[in-house]
């Protein structure tokens, strides 16, 4: 899949694309990402990307012809290779919050056009001609687009085949049922200070295993998230063991 993105910051992409356990997926264009710097469809001998509001206040307002000059040449290179025009979408805290069912949608999809507003935000022109979708990570304000951006991408190149080791299909559906994940651990046994591993993960005991976990997620579940639990239990993701482990709980 391809994503194309409009920033005036390319260089914050470059580190993250050749970090981490997502790194193939990128370095193998399994999930390509094309950077369009604004400033390159800037046209006065200034480079202007920006200018000061209409009707005044602070700050500067990103100009809404560059923004379309850079999405006409996205527009055109799609078209040149035969491809149909993927989806533009804007980072904002007025936008849906992203949400792991809708991260496994834009996965499926061929890619998407992601435009990344900087200064006091996007001239509302480009928005409303242009944006198909405007997502949010949550109710607090950043310096500009790009984080959000590469949140999307991280979140989209760990699903693809061969990003995750074997703890993959778990990690699936854990979140394919919508509820957290249960705690891990690892060595040692025990610290110094007394600090255990929970024994039933040394038994070797595999279904004692697989039911503790189930029930851990369950109970962090109820107690942090108990919004999940009932989204859960509407989709009909809940077992009758789930529902008689979460009946026995002291919340
Ligand atoms: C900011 C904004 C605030 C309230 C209502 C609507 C809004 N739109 C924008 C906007 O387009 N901002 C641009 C991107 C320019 C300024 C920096 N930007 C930004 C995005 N700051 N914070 C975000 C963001 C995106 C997703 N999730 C949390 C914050």
């Amino acid at each position: 899949m391809r994503f194309d993105v409009i920033t005036l910051f390319p260089e914050l992409f470059a580190p993250f694309q050749a970090t981490g356990v997502t790194r193939r997926a990128f370095e193998s264009r399994t999930v390509d990402v094309r950077l369009w710097p604004l400033r390159d469809f800037a046209e006065d001998n200034y480079r202007r990307v920006d200018d000061r509001p209409y009707g005044g206040g602070p700050g500067m307002v990103m100009l809404v012809e560059p923004l379309e000059r850079a999405l006409a040449a996205i527009r055109a290179e799609q078209a040149a290779a035969g491809l149909a025009p993927t989806r533009v979408v804007l980072f904002s805290p007025a936008g849906t919050p992203l949400s792991q069912s809708r991260v496994t949608a834009l996965a499926q999809q061929p890619g998407a056009v992601l435009v990344c507003g900087r200064y006091e935000g996007i001239d509302q022109r480009f928005v409303d001609a242009h944006v198909d979708e405007e997502l949010s990570l949550g109710d607090f304000v950043l310096s500009g687009g790009e984080l959000p951006a590469l949140a999307l991408l991280d979140a989209v190149a760990r699903l693809k085949p061969g990003v995750l080791n074997d703890a993959q299909s778990h990690v699936q559906d854990s979140f394919s049922d919508g509820l957290l994940d249960c705690p891990h651990y690892s060595r040692p046994e025990q610290m110094p200070d007394g600090r255990a591993v929970p024994p039933v993960l040394l038994s070797g005991h595999h279904a004692d295993i697989a039911r503790w976990r189930r029930e851990r997620q369950l109970e962090f579940t109820a107690r942090r998230r108990p919004d999940l639990i009932a989204a859960a239990r509407a989709a009909g993701r809940l077992s009758k063991a789930d529902e008689r482990f979460l009946a026995g709980l002291q919340l």
